[in-house]
């Protein structure tokens, strides 16, 4: 793949950068992305109807079998080069900052530190009733096998339902986590999104708040998306070809 000059430079310029994911940084690893069409049980319903609480309590077994089948698919993969690029950027960076949408946890299985989950995570789920977090197994939800409803489990302090430790559609970010990506966003000189469709709000208000306060915006996806007209550069390809090869480019020497 062929790099502006101007991109690589302003890459091994960057003091302060912030690495913007989506679901696109882990399809190669064999996650579907959030847009791809629901699967089996779930086939008839659109995420967004099922991200929700309204569907928690409405269908607690439909929603928790399906959190739980998400679990055991990342569970069963693995990093892909995109993931590991990442890890090897932060190398290169004084200071760069990670934030994911993704409630995968393949960028820490990849070796990347202290990653910004602002969606939350399917690894902490917590009770819905009075919030203690509920620790799960390090075994695979092997019940969740057949992709089927599956209850679930109550809360040893309270007995109310266990809930996935994800954000859902209406409900706010995790307060800390979202200042802490709003500051590195306010502050970096380089912004790059990476295998998100930038739809869902307000963290994709995210890279038009790095290009107002002036940052390099840069994209990779193989799509058209929402930031098509926001970004200076944009990679077209896919996150585990693009990555290893934007960073072979700016720093040849490796
Ligand atoms: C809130 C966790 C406020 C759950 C997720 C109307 C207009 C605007 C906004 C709204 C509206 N109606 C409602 C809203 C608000 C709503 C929203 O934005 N809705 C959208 C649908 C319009 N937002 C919310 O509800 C948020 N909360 O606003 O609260 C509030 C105020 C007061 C009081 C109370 C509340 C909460 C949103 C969080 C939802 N949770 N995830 C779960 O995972 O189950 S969002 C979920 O979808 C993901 O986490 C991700 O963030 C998001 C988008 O998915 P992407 O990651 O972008 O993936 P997607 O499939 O979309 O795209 C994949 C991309 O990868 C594509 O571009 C593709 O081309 C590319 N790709 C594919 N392969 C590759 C690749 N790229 C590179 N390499 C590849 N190989
Ligand atoms: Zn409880």
């Amino acid at each position: 793949m062929e790099f502006a000059e101007d991109l690589l430079s302003a890459l091994r310029e960057a003091e302060r950068v912030v690495v913007f994911t989506g679901a696109g940084v882990s399809a190669e690893s064999g996650i579907p992305t959030f847009r791809d069409a629901l699967t089996g049980l779930w086939e008839q319903y659109k995420a967004e109807e099922l991200a929700t609480e309204e569907a928690f309590l409405r269908e607690p077994d439909l929603v928790w079998g399906w959190y739980e089948w998400r679990r055991l698919r990342v569970m069963r993969a693995n990093p892909n080069p995109a993931h590991r690029a990442i890890v090897a950027l932060a190398r290169r960076i004084p200071k760069m900052t990670l934030v994911t949408q993704n409630v995968d946890d393949l960028h820490e299985r990849a070796g990347s530190a202290d990653v910004i989950h602002v969606h939350g995570s399917l690894f902490h789920p917590r009770c819905h009733a009075c919030g203690q977090p509920f620790a799960l197994g390090d075994e695979p939800p092997v019940e969740a096998e057949g992709a089927r409803w599956l209850a679930p489990p109550r809360c040893r302090q309270c007995g109310g339902p266990v809930r996935p430790g994800v954000v859902w559609f209406g409900e706010l970010l995790p307060e800390d986590q979202w200042d802490r990506a709003t500051e590195a966003t306010e502050n970096c000189s380089l912004f790059l999104c990476v295998g998100t469709s930038s739809l869902v709000y307000p963290a994709a208000q995210l890279p038009h708040t790095a290009a107002y306060r002036q940052a390099t915006v840069v994209q990779v996806n193989p799509h058209p998306t929402a930031l098509d007209k926001v970004v200076r550069h944009n990679v077209v390809g896919l996150a585990g070809e693009a990555m290893p090869q934007l960073l072979a480019a700016a720093w040849p020497e490796d």
